[in-house]
């Protein structure tokens, strides 16, 4: 069994995606194991996201993801890390295709709605930061 990190991020949350990301995952055959809601401290979105902290975008990243609560959620499965980014789908909702979370809910890139980690070693260190 693999764990992976899911997070619904402040536009998924504000507008109300939670239930329906959750029941995707869970028609999926993924199971919920954890879950919390949180605001992100500047800290904690720097250190999740520091893969990205050389690009241009970092800053408007960081300040995507700390402009309001978050649904938090680890979930295990065979290949889970896998198969919950092909229920997400691309990181760009105008590419994402249809069926997919981002494909049908999303418009633009910078705020596309849920984060899924992209690898085990990714999901174990986002769990652990999250999750402690
Ligand atoms: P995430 O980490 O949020 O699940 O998204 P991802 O793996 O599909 O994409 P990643 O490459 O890790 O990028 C992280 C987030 O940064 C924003 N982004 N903006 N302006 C841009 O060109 C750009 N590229 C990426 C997206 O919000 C993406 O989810
Ligand atoms: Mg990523």
């Amino acid at each position: 069994m693999e764990r992976t990190f899911v997070m619904v991020k402040p536009d998924g949350f504000r507008r109300g995606l939670v239930g329906e990301i959750v029941s995707r995952l869970e028609r999926k055959g993924l199971t919920l194991r954890e879950a919390r809601v949180l605001t992100l401290t500047r800290k904690l979105a720097e250190e999740h996201y520091r893969e990205h902290r050389d690009k241009k975008f970092f800053g408007e990243l960081v300040d995507f993801i700390t402009s309001g609560p978050v649904f938090a959620s680890v979930w295990e499965g065979p290949d889970s890390v896998a198969i919950a980014r092909r229920v997400i789908g691309s990181t760009n909702p105008a590419e994402a295709a249809p069926g997919t979370i981002r494909g049908d809910f999303g418009l633009t890139v910078d705020s596309n709605i849920v984060h899924g980690s992209d690898s085990p070693a990714s999901a174990e260190r986002e769990i652990g930061l999250f999750f402690g």
